[in-house]
């Protein structure tokens, strides 16, 4: 659906009677629109901050030159969805209608937010789920069989970054840029079709590749047009009791259990503000108007890297391997000699640090948080233990070991190896999960930087010359 004078359509201040997610866009789009204009024309010489030597050669920390609309985040108290703490957003934002409330928030529900800057209602997620089943349907038949054609050992990431690339063939906004036909105003409309259909399609694509490593392609569950995403997420992974072949036998209370792991891991890890390198990736090629397959392909290839998302993979290979080596959970000592080893060959502990953040993830405790509330499950798993046990032990060593700016565990320590626990033991697949959710924050960004009419990005990069020449050395 185009829209087309939206601003007359604007008739109340709150956009709660739009079940449109796209007629709710359009209805915040003027005023933001208005702001930043007159932020630019008036304000444009103000200065944010001073660029240091030091940011410019390590990794340009602290300099706050770009513009995110949803997220922000705070050194000490971490995340905010458009103002909201995680606890906040768990306490708003609508869950799945089966679970009568006692479930995990909709990722959905967080899409809506983190597109509108409005909390939605039941009924508007409602229909974003539907909208997002439906266009979800059908994978691009070329995406389809090129996963097919791919080498089954190929990294999962690999395999995610080809079929989001490949989508590329289909993409409305490339076709009507090249046809010269849409204005720069609109181009949000069309690239705002592209990321509902790329998000959508990615059940499916996560699907496809994990069936790919464990299954020779063959599909272990079946789409439900009825669901929401997460838990066709669950489905494809084969880990439903009524649509997939249910691998691990799981009862119907853990199998639902899981659905909603799905929905938390993918509800909170949407968005880190814009600076981290799978946002700030598809921010910056979508900056150049490529299409929103080719940014959020790139994104996730930044994604990939085990200092940033692959953390998550490293993690679980991390507590498999240290556990081999560890006598019991319990044991102290051993935990740290293992920690000092990895310490002392040069190598980081996964899990641990973060460019930004300087106290434990919230997202992390919102992740240990979900183990906590199911004591029976949990309590016998050593590696959950392990886990556990490590975010006590690890900051004191990382401490004593003086380099890490931040000692505590971000997100990655615990979200894959509560997913090992229900089954999905294959290592390298974790950081697809996180590829599912983290399309959400940067490509409504994407969305937001056409809709604001953002230019290409290019920033001034200075040589040692130049350095030398402005410290007078
Ligand atoms: N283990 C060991 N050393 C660590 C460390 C860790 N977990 N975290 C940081 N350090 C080291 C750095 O390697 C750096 O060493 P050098 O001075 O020798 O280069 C020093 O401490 C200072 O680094 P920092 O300023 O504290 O951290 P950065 O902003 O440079 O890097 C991060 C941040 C996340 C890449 C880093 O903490 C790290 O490598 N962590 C482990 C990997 C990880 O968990 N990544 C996931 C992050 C979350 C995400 O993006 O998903």
């Amino acid at each position: 659906m185009m829209l087309k004078n939206f601003t007359q359509t604007r008739l109340f201040h709150s956009s709660r009677h739009l079940l449109n997610l796209k007629a709710a866009i359009a209805d915040v789009i003027p005023k933001r629109r208005e702001e930043l204009l007159h932020i630019k024309k008036n304000f444009s010489d103000v200065k944010v901050g001073d660029i240091t030597i030091g940011s410019v050669i390590n990794g340009m920390r602290g300099n706050q030159s770009m513009y995110w609309e949803s997220t922000t985040l705070d050194p000490n108290e971490g995340i905010r969805f458009h103002g909201k703490t995680i606890a906040e957003c768990q306490k708003l934002l609508p869950g799945a209608p089966e679970d009568n409330g006692k479930g995990e928030f909709l990722p959905e529900s967080m899409l809506w937010l983190l597109m509108t800057g409005e909390v939605p209602s039941e009924e508007q997620v409602r229909k974003l789920t539907q909208e997002l089943a439906e266009r979800g349907a059908k994978l691009p038949p070329h995406t389809e069989k090129l996963l097919t054609s791919l080498p089954r050992d190929m990294h999962p990431m690999t395999q995610l970054a080809i079929a989001l690339a490949s989508m590329n063939k289909g993409s409305i906004f490339a076709e009507k840029y090249q046809e010269g036909s849409i204005g720069k105003m609109d181009y949000w409309e069309y690239v705002y079709e592209d990321v509902l259909n790329l998000i959508a399609a990615l059940p499916k694509i996560t699907g496809k590749i994990y069936s790919n490593i464990v299954n020779d392609g063959e599909p272990l569950g079946h789409y439900n047009v009825e669901k929401d995403w997460s838990y066709n997420i669950a489905s494809l992974l084969g880990m439903t009791v009524s649509d997939s072949v249910n691998m691990h036998s799981l009862t119907q209370e853990r199998s639902n259990d899981f659905v909603n792991l799905v929905r938390l891991y993918c509800g909170i890890h949407v968005d880190h503000e814009g600076g981290n390198v799978s946002a700030h990736t598809t921010h910056l090629v979508g900056s150049a108007l490529s299409d929103p397959y080719l940014s959020y392909s790139s994104g996730i290839m930044g994604l990939a890297g085990p200092l940033h998302g692959l953390a998550a993979q490293e993690v679980v290979r991390f507590l498999v391997e240290m556990e081999k080596d560890v006598d019991s959970v319990e044991n102290v000592k051993q935990v740290e000699e293992y920690l000092w080893k990895v310490l002392n060959s040069s190598r980081v502990i996964p899990g641990y640090g973060h460019a930004v953040l300087r106290k434990p993830d919230p997202r992390f405790d919102a992740m240990l948080n979900f183990a906590e509330k199911r004591p029976k499950e949990f309590k016998s798993d050593a590696k959950v233990q392990l886990m556990k046990q490590l975010s006590q032990i690890a900051p004191k060593v990382l401490k004593e070991h003086g380099k890490t700016k931040n000692p505590y565990p971000n997100v990655d320590s615990a979200s894959g190896i509560l997913f090992y626990h229900y089954g999905i033991d294959q290592l390298l697949f974790f950081t697809v999960i996180f590829g599912c959710s983290r399309a959400m924050g940067p490509l409504s960004q994407l969305v937001w930087d056409r809709i604001l009419g953002l230019p290409i990005e290019r920033p001034k990069s200075i040589d040692l010359n130049t350095i030398k020449k402005i410290c007078k050395i």
